[in-house]
């Protein structure tokens, strides 16, 4: 077997194998649409193989010489496109539509053209550097860049590239004096075997940008309560870290915070209604925490809040005016109020995170002691010590 007509089949079956594997990817992708055009990029590319494959084994080389420029040429504008709805960045339809037109027009005209002059291998490989340059640029230029984004934005500049490499190639060593010869030349085989590469390796690019993403939000899912919308235990946590490591030796608080007489609450209402408490209690504190403040929904009636680089004193007001508005929680029968119970404590490297937690554990437990319905400061002197005068009154 000529071992070009091996390097197509092999770029043919990978082409293929991609676009299966997007169009399953497509099934649990937030990037559906992103997936759905890579696939269907990788499946008209993989024609392409075909193409060239007639150009040498039948009479009609030129319908198919067009065949295979087009396939590629349109299966990598599909993969643009893609790009472009991953990287929120869209192809404008009737420039991307006259693009391809006027690209086989051009490799129309210039397939009578001698092969291997710069005029014919330049005009050829051209549009196909374009495509892949204009894709790197999308990728390259996008915001929030991650190290998958850049190495894919470098991978595909490195792939457009190599069209111009080709055609200086096909210069220096000639792609065969007519198209039916291309298959029998070593320029088809370096050509070939460089397709083969790079297809893998934008491929496997795009498919593992895809596959984090797809990890990225299952991740913050698992770490998202979805009845409060807050985060939960683990993603509290996490966020909490977070913001640690960004200021190591600021001075944070910490509040906690619980429901009052909340079984009260479900035996009176009904669990829906108790339902309907933490749900608006998330919602209130998402709507008048800071925004850089985390979040959680650490138990059943459970919350918390970490207030990075914040005062004290804020962080008590922050906890009263919390108190203030759960009194007035909207959309609950009438006769119910809802009251919570609050501790707050400091955190400061003296302090570390798990001290604080307790100390806040602790007024909260004296907020509830002295009759809930309000606000407790941890004191400096009890630190976990279960002391119950661990507070101070406010
Ligand atoms: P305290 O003022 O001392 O905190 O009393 P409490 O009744 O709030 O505390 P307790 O721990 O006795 O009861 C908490 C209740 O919260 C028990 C549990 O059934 C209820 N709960 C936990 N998670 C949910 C939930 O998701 N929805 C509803 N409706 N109730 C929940
Ligand atoms: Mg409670
Ligand atoms: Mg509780």
């Amino acid at each position: 077997m000529n071992g070009v007509a091996f390097f197509l089949g092999v770029n043919f079956v990978v082409a293929v194998c991609f676009s299966a594997v997007f169009a399953v990817v497509a099934t649990r992708s937030r990037s559906r649409l992103a997936a759905l055009w890579f696939a269907a990029g990788f499946g008209i590319a993989s024609l392409s193989a075909l193409c060239e494959l007639l150009v040498a084994y039948t009479s009609n080389s030129k319908i198919w010489a067009l065949g295979a420029f087009a396939t590629v040429l349109i299966g990598m504008m599909l993969l643009r496109v893609g790009i472009g709805h991953l990287y929120g960045r869209q192809l404008d339809k009737r420039i991307a539509t006259f693009f391809i037109a006027a690209s086989i027009t051009l490799s129309y005209v210039i397939y009578d053209l001698p092969r291997g002059t710069p005029l014919q291998a330049f005009s050829y490989q051209s549009p196909f550097a374009v495509v892949l340059l204009d894709s790197a640029f999308v990728v390259l230029s996008s915001r929030g860049r991650q190290v998958i984004d850049r190495f894919l934005g470098i991978l595909m500049l490195i792939t457009g590239l190599h069209f111009f490499a080709k055609a200086g190639l096909a210069i220096l060593v000639g792609s065969g004096t007519v198209a039916k010869d291309y298959i029998h030349t070593n320029y088809a085989l370096i050509s070939q075997s460089a397709t083969a590469i790079l297809v893998v390796a934008v491929g496997l690019t795009l498919l593992a940008a895809l596959v984090l993403e797809i990890m990225a939000d299952q991740r913050s899912e698992s770490e998202r309560d979805t009845l409060s919308t807050l985060a939960n235990r683990r993603g509290f946590d996490r966020q909490v870290r977070a913001l640690l490591d960004k200021a190591p030796n600021g001075s944070h608080a910490v509040i906690l915070c619980d429901l009052d007489h909340f079984k009260r609450i479900n035996d009176t209402y009904g669990h829906h209604v108790g339902d309907l408490v933490i749900k608006g209690f998330g919602q209130l504190m998402n709507d008048s925490a800071p925004k850089r403040a985390a979040i959680g929904r650490i138990g059943g009636e459970e919350f918390a809040i970490f207030l990075p680089e914040t005062e004290i004193g804020s962080a008590v007001l922050f906890a009263q005016a919390l108190r203030g508005a759960a009194m007035t929680l909207p959309d609950l029968p009438e006769s119910l109020t809802v009251t919570a119970s609050f501790g707050v404590s400091p955190l400061s490297t003296a302090n570390g995170l798990a001290e604080a937690y307790q100390r806040a554990d602790l007024a909260l437990y004296n907020a509830k002691n002295a009759g809930r319905n309000q606000v407790k400061l941890a004191s400096d002197d009890h630190a976990g010590t279960g002391d119950s005068r661990g507070e101070t009154r406010l």
